[in-house]
C-alpha cells in the first residue's frame, strides 16, 4: 500500500457483507460504444471485481436477478424502456435507483449523457466502498456548479510552484508520443469526484506553452482526459503576442494583438476542439497585463474572451492582484480594482477569487468580493497544496477551511447570502459557475506528498460538485475508502482530521494573525521578516506588533477594509467585541492586556493558543499510534513519521513566535507554559536550502 490507488483502492469486502452486495451486481448491462462508456464499464468491472471478489457477467439485457444497468436512454434499450425522468439532471447528473425489470430486481444508473452515467457509476462504487446499503436506492444527483477545476502551478521544466509532491506529472519531454498511464489514473481520480476541468500550467505562465510544440503536447493530454469528462485549459501569459508573436505590443485594444489572440485560439481549437479556454494572472506580482498599456482588467479579459468565444471557450481572469503602489492595505486592492468593473466583462468571462483577501492563509475572513459583483460570475479559488499550512508533512484536513469560507454569510441580500450561494450562482443568478483548486498533485508515488493530503484533493472535488456538503461527512467517506470501514478506525481518524486545520491555525497564526511565514519559501515561522522589495511581503506589515499591542487595524479608524463588506458584516468586524475572536487581530490592533473571551489577557491567550496547537498534534500522534495494526504497516509508518515531524515543527512555530512576540509584549509567560527552547536569535538565524521554493 503505497497510496498510489488513492480512494479508488477497491480492496475486497469481507464475508457476508460481500455476499449481500454481490446479489445486487451479478450482471452488468453497460455499453461500450463510446470511449466514455467503455471507461465507465471498465471502472465498474475493476471496482466490482475488486470489492466483491468476482467479476459480474457482462450481459446484453436483463435476464437474471441482480443486474446493474448503466447508461442513457439513447445508449441503452433497457434504460429507455424504464422511461425514467432524467430531464432535470442536466448533462452531468444521474440517478441511481432500485427497480424491477420484468419482475426481476435490478439497479439502474441512468443519465442524459455518458458522463453523467460515469459519475453515477463512481457514486455506486462509493456506496459499496463506504458500506452503504444498496437494496432500496433512490438517488438523484447533479452538480451545483458547472466548472470544477484544478489549477496546476506546473512549469514547463516540471518544477511545480508551491508543489510538495515531487515534480510535475506532465512529462513534457515525452509528450505527445508517450502517454504515461498515470495520466489515465489522474483522470479516473478526478472523474470519481466530479472534477471536469484542468489548467495544465502555472499561472505564472511561460508564453512557450502557447507555441505549436506545446499545444500538441497539451492536445495529447486532452485526448486522454476527454473520455473522463475533463476539459483542458491553459494559463496564458498576457505578453505572449510580444514574446512568441513578434509583435511590439500586447495592448488589448491594438487590432494586431486582438488578431494574434484570435488566430492563436483558432490554432488551439484545431488541436483541441473542446479546449476550455484561458486562465490569466495579470498585473499581479510582476506578471504582465492590460494595465501595462493603461487598460483595465476588463479590456484584457474581453479581448481574450472575444478570441475564444467563436469556439465556446471561456476566460478565467484572476482577481489576485496587488500592485506596487500599495496605498495602505493590500487586503483592499482586489475589491478596489474589480468592483468598478462589475458588468463590464463579456459573458464568457469568469473572475476567479481566492477565498480570502490576502493569500491562502491558514485562516482568513471570506473575500469581500464575494457578494460585491452581482453581474460578474465569480469563481472560488482554494489552495489545495498546503503552501501556508505545513507543506505535505503536516496533517491538515482542509475541509473545515473550505466549509468555513463557503458557509460564511456575506449578507448582501439579507441573512443567508452565503459564499456558497455566490459560488453556485443562486444568489446573483450567474449564468456561469465554478470552483478552482490549486492542485497538490505531483509525481510522488502517493500523488499528494502524503497520504492525508489526498483527502484535500478529495474534499475539494466533492465541495466543488456541491458547495453545501459537510466537511465531516466527506472526511468520513474518504477515510472509509482510503483506510478502513471499521468504526473504531473511522472515528478516531475523522476526529483527528476535523481538528487538524484549527491546530495549524493555533500553532502558526492564532487569533487572526496572518502572513508570518519564512520569506519566499514560506517554510517555518518568520514573524520577524521585514525589509526587502515590498512592505506587503514582510511579516511586520501584517502583525504590527509594538510594545502597546498587536494586530492590523482594518476598522473604520484604520485601513477601513471592513467597509468592503455588507453593512451588517462591516459593523460586526468594526467592533472588536463583536468580531469573531478567530479574526480579532485580522481586523483590530489591540493591547496586550485586552481581555479575550476566555477571560485571559491577550498575551496569555496567544501563548495558550500556540501551546494548544502543539498539544493537538501530540494528541494526533497518540491517536495514530493507537491505530497500529489496524492500518497497513507501510502507510501507518509514513503517517507516524510525518506526525512526528509536524509536532517538531509545531513546537518550532510556537517557540519562535513566542520568543519574538515577547520582545514586544514584555510580559512573562503564563504559569505552566514552557519557555522557548532556544533564544530568538537562534530561530532567526536558521536557513533552509532544502525548502521547496517558488523558483
Ligand atoms: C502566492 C504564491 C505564489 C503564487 C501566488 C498566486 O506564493 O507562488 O504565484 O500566490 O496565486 O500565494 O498567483
Amino acid at each position: 500500500e503505497d497510496g498510489y490507488d488513492l480512494w479508488l483502492r477497491y480492496r475486497p469486502i469481507a464475508g457476508a457483507e460481500s455476499t449481500g452486495y454481490r446479489a445486487h451486481a451479478t450482471r452488468l448491462v453497460a455499453g461500450d460504444a463510446t470511449p466514455t462508456q467503455a471507461a465507465t464499464r471498465a471502472e465498474l468491472l475493476r471496482g466490482l471485481s475488486g470489492l466483491l471478489g468476482t467479476e459480474p457477467v457482462v450481459a446484453a439485457g436483463v435476464d437474471g436477478d441482480g443486474t446493474l444497468i448503466v447508461g442513457t436512454p439513447a445508449s441503452s434499450k433497457p434504460i429507455a424502456a424504464l422511461k425514467l425522468k432524467t430531464k432535470d439532471l442536466g448533462r452531468e447528473g444521474y440517478l441511481i435507483r432500485s427497480v424491477r425489470v420484468d419482475g426481476r430486481p435490478a439497479t439502474v444508473i441512468a443519465a442524459n449523457d455518458d458522463i453523467g452515467a460515469m459519475y453515477g457509476a463512481f457514486h455506486y462504487l462509493r456506496l459499496l466502498q463506504t458500506r452503504a446499503p444498496v437494496d432500496a436506492l433512490d438517488i438523484r444527483e447533479a452538480p451545483r456548479t458547472q466548472l470544477r477545476m484544478l489549477n496546476h502551478w506546473d512549469n514547463l521544466n516540471r518544477h511545480v510552484e508551491r508543489g510538495y509532491a515531487g515534480e510535475s506529472i506532465w512529462d513534457w519531454h515525452k509528450l505527445p508520443d508517450y502517454l504515461d498511464p498515470r495520466y489515465t489514473d489522474y483522470a479516473r481520480a478526478n472523474a470519481s469526484i466530479g472534477i471536469n476541468a484542468t489548467v495544465l500550467n502555472n499561472v505564472n505562465a511561460s508564453a512557450q506553452q502557447l507555441t505549436p510544440m506545446y499545444i500538441a503536447k497539451a492536445a495529447a493530454l486532452a485526448n486522454v482526459f476527454r473520455p473522463y469528462g475533463i476539459r483542458v485549459f491553459l494559463s496564458a501569459r498576457f505578453s505572449a503576442p510580444v514574446e512568441i508573436g513578434g509583435l511590439k505590443t500586447a495592448d488589448p485594444l491594438d487590432p494586431a494583438v486582438r488578431k494574434w489572440w484570435a488566430d492563436k485560439a483558432d490554432e488551439i481549437y484545431r488541436a483541441i476542439p473542446d479546449f476550455g479556454g484561458f486562465l490569466v494572472k495579470a498585473n499581479s506580482e510582476g506578471q504582465p497585463g492590460p494595465q501595462d498599456y493603461g487598460r483595465t482588467h476588463a479590456d484584457g479579459a474581453n479581448m481574450m474572451a472575444d478570441a475564444v468565444k467563436p469556439h465556446g471557450g471561456k476566460v478565467i481572469w484572476r482577481a489576485f492582484v496587488y500592485s506596487h503602489e500599495t496605498p495602505d492595505d493590500r487586503a483592499k486592492q482586489a475589491y478596489n480594482e474589480f468592483v468598478p468593473l462589475d458588468g463590464k466583462f463579456r459573458d464568457n468571462v469568469m473572475v476567479q477569487v481566492k477565498n480570502g483577501a490576502i493569500d491562502f492563509q491558514p485562516r482568513e475572513p471570506f473575500h469581500p468580493l464575494f457578494g460585491a459583483m452581482p453581474k460578474t460570475p465569480l469563481m472560488m479559488e482554494f489552495q489545495i497544496t498546503k503552501e501556508y499550512l505545513g507543506f505535505a508533512t503536516h496533517l491538515a484536513y482542509l475541509g473545515p477551511l473550505f466549509e468555513e469560507t463557503l458557509e460564511a454569510d456575506t449578507q448582501v441580500r439579507g441573512l443567508g447570502s452565503t459564499v456558497a450561494k455566490v459560488v453556485d450562482g443562486s444568489l446573483h443568478k450567474y449564468a456561469l459557475t465554478g470552483m478552482a483548486g490549486v492542485a497538490n498533485i505531483g509525481s510522488d508515488r502517493n500523488w499528494s506528498g502524503s497520504h492525508f493530503d489526498q483527502a484535500n484533493w478529495y474534499v475539494y472535488g466533492r465541495l466543488a460538485w456541491n458547495p453545501h456538503l459537510s466537511a465531516r461527512d466527506i472526511a468520513q467517506e474518504w477515510t472509509r475508502m482510503t483506510f478502513s470501514n471499521d468504526a473504531d478506525v473511522v472515528q478516531p481518524i475523522v476526529g483527528m482530521m476535523m481538528g487538524s486545520r484549527e491546530a495549524v491555525v493555533d500553532y502558526m497564526t492564532p487569533l487572526g494573525l496572518h502572513h508570518l511565514m519564512g520569506r519566499s519559501h514560506h517554510y517555518g515561522p518568520g514573524p520577524w521578516v521585514e525589509g526587502g522589495p515590498r512592505a506587503d511581503w514582510t511579516s511586520v506589515y501584517y502583525h504590527r506588533a509594538t510594545k502597546d499591542g498587536i494586530g492590523f487595524d482594518r476598522t473604520t479608524h484604520g485601513s477601513d477594509a471592513v467597509s468592503q463588506y455588507a453593512p451588517p458584516v462591516a459593523r460586526a468586524f468594526d467592533d472588536a467585541a463583536k468580531t469573531p475572536e478567530q479574526f480579532l487581530l485580522w481586523f483590530h490592533h489591540v493591547p496586550w492586556d485586552y481581555t479575550t473571551k476566555s477571560g485571559r489577557p491577550l498575551w496569555d491567550e496567544l501563548v495558550h493558543r500556540y501551546s494548544q496547537g502543539v498539544g493537538y498534534v501530540g494528541g494526533m500522534r497518540h491517536t495514530w499510534n493507537g491505530l497500529r495494526g489496524r492500518i497497513d504497516a507501510e502507510r501507518h509508518a509514513q503517517v507516524a513519521t510525518f506526525l512526528a515531524i509536524q509536532e517538531k515543527e509545531a513546537k518550532w512555530w510556537r517557540d519562535a513566535s513566542i520568543a519574538y512576540f515577547q520582545t514586544f509584549s514584555q510580559r512573562p509567560l503564563p504559569e505552566g507554559e514552557a519557555p522557548p527552547e532556544h533564544p530568538l536569535e537562534y530561530y532567526e538565524s536558521l536557513e533552509f536550502p532544502f525548502a521547496p521554493g517558488n523558483g
